[in-house]
């Protein structure tokens, strides 16, 4: 766990007295307030999904109205003291926990479904609903939420838009900047913007939610959420092949675009180290493959008509085989296939980091120039004498992730975080990006683990701007301080 040498305490948060507590408790319930003496509790708040980021709060608040949330900001605000808003606590970055002794203001509690509409598919919500609770809400009605995530039994509605969470299906439902429709924020201040539209075609001015959408807590707290939901298909298939080089990952993608068309709703893709880790996770069940391969990727269609989903992925099965570009392949028979097949997928982040911890690289480059990276940060870590066996610190760098978006994940499995296997990999990962023009945070955010480098990827004067924007929202920088802003 990272103990922070690297950042010091702002002495202008105030430390909390028994009177701020007082005050908490005169509007909370018990259930609401967690406090120090309950550490079990305050434990999972305080240190994050990768156990690598650890704070020391000693007071968490869990709200049940956007009233009571508006009542807590005005006072921190008021009072200087500093608050992290937190979702489902599975942020990759280091975004969602306290750096120090920060506030912990937790969405858990503001959970209801609050209004749904059967023919527009457009779902208003509490931020702190579970991701896979509103897509089962929606499922009931034959809708499906338009994003979906290997965290989405913990995430929060309200948390994958303050990520701007990307996930499995961006390919098939665009990002959330297109489907979120509104929002309900509270300003630092207190004040509540409720701006929960349900309307596809709003040009009155600027579009205000777009700059709530992905700000990572810094600004505001997301406390409703109004979304477009498309319908759910009824008809699912999942191949899962093997391929010899990314160049064929590359063509098969081509292909499939054009082949599969509209029911193309994944194009995933893993390396054979990925699968080797995952192999060892989850030893009770089969891999698709006993041989093993360098490339594998997982194809999803949805559609409305099975019979034609099925003549479509058969048709452009036989072609990818036909031409060489795939050497292997099996179609799921049933949902249990269907599900086993994408835990070769979902589980990846899991598996990676069970040997003792995991360095986490969310990246965009251009589709040509993707696995180049993997290959670079392997060839690092092997020249200084860092990967291989024990005693050595890494185990591997690996890479997977969402090829239809352009987005790797570089995962480096290590046996345990230290700052030698940190200062090979970091800046050395950010300038390879750099270079390519790509982007350092393709979906999980900056947070804390990339607040010093977003000069990577963003020019002085768009930094500026960010600046500006923090500033005119939270004067007082109370809201997620120490993190990317
Ligand atoms: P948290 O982790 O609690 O918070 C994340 C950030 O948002 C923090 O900065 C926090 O301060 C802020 N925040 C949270 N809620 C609010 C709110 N209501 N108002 C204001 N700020 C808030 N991400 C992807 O993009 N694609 C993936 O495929 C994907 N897969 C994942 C798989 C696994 C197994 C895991 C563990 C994570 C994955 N993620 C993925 C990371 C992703 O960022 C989160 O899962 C999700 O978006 C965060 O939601 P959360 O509710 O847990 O937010
Ligand atoms: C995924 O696509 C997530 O599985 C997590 O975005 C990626 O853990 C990671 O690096
Ligand atoms: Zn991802």
């Amino acid at each position: 766990t990272e103990t922070y040498p690297s950042v010091k305490r702002d002495s202008k948060f105030k430390h909390l007295s028994s009177e701020d507590i007082t005050f908490f408790q005169s509007i909370l319930s018990q259930q609401e307030l967690l406090l120090a003496s309950d550490q079990d509790n305050l434990e999972f708040y305080n240190e994050d999904w990768m156990r690598k980021y650890k704070g020391q709060s000693s007071l968490v608040l869990r709200p049940k109205t956007v009233k009571k949330v508006s009542q807590i900001l005005k006072y921190c605000n008021d009072n200087h003291i500093a608050v992290v808003p937190q979702g489902g606590n599975t942020g990759l970055v280091g975004g969602s926990v306290p750096v120090f002794d920060e506030v912990i203001l937790s969405l858990n509690y503001l959970n209801q479904i609050r209004d749904f509409d059967p023919v527009s598919g457009i779902l208003k919500c509490d931020a702190g609903v579970i991701l896979e609770n509103a897509d089962q809400f929606l499922a009931e009605h034959g809708y499906i939420f338009p994003l979906d995530l290997g965290a989405k039994g913990s995430c929060h509605v309200g948390g994958v838009v303050a990520t701007n969470a990307g996930g499995l299906r961006l390919l098939r439902y665009g990002s959330l900047h297109g489907s979120v429709l509104g929002l309900e924020v509270v300003l630092p201040n207190g004040a509540i913007v409720s701006s929960m539209h349900a309307l596809r075609k709003d040009n009155t001015g600027y579009d205000l939610k777009q700059l709530f959408i992905g700000s990572e807590g810094t600004i505001g707290v997301i406390t409703g959420v109004s979304i477009l939901t498309p319908p759910r298909p009824n008809a699912f298939n999942v191949s899962f092949l093997a391929l010899e080089n990314f160049q064929a990952v590359q063509n098969v993608f081509v292909k499939a675009k054009k082949d599969l068309a509209e029911v193309l709703s994944a194009f995933e893709f893993m390396d054979s180290y990925s699968q080797d880790l995952t192999r060892k996770h989850l030893e009770n069940i089969n891999h698709p493959f006993e041989e093993e391969h360098p490339f594998y990727v997982l194809i999803e269609t949805s559609g409305s008509n099975k019979e034609h989903d099925d003549a479509k992925l058969e048709a452009f099965l036989e072609s990818v085989i036909e031409e060489g570009l795939v050497v292997d392949g099996v179609v799921a028979q049933d949902e249990t296939e269907f599900r086993n097949l994408w835990q070769w997928r979902e589980l990846i982040p899991e598996s990676a980091q069970a040997n003792g911890g995991v360095y986490k690289y969310d990246i965009s480059l251009p589709l040509k120039d993707l696995y180049s990276l993997v290959e670079a940060a392997n060839q690092r870590l092997e020249q200084l004498g860092i990967l291989g066996d024990v005693p050595k610190p890494v185990i591997r760098a690996i890479g997977y992730g969402h090829v239809g978006d352009g987005n790797l994940h570089l995962n480096v499995a290590v046996r345990e975080y230290s700052k030698q296997v940190e200062e090979a990999l970091e800046p050395f990962i950010y300038e390879f990006i750099s270079s390519k023009k790509g982007s350092i945070s393709a979906e999980h955010g900056l947070g804390f683990q990339k607040k010093n480098y977003i000069g990577f990827t963003k020019t002085e004067p768009e930094i500026r701007l960010i600046k500006d924007l923090k500033h005119h929202y939270d004067p007082n920088g109370i809201l997620n301080p120490y993190k990317y802003v």
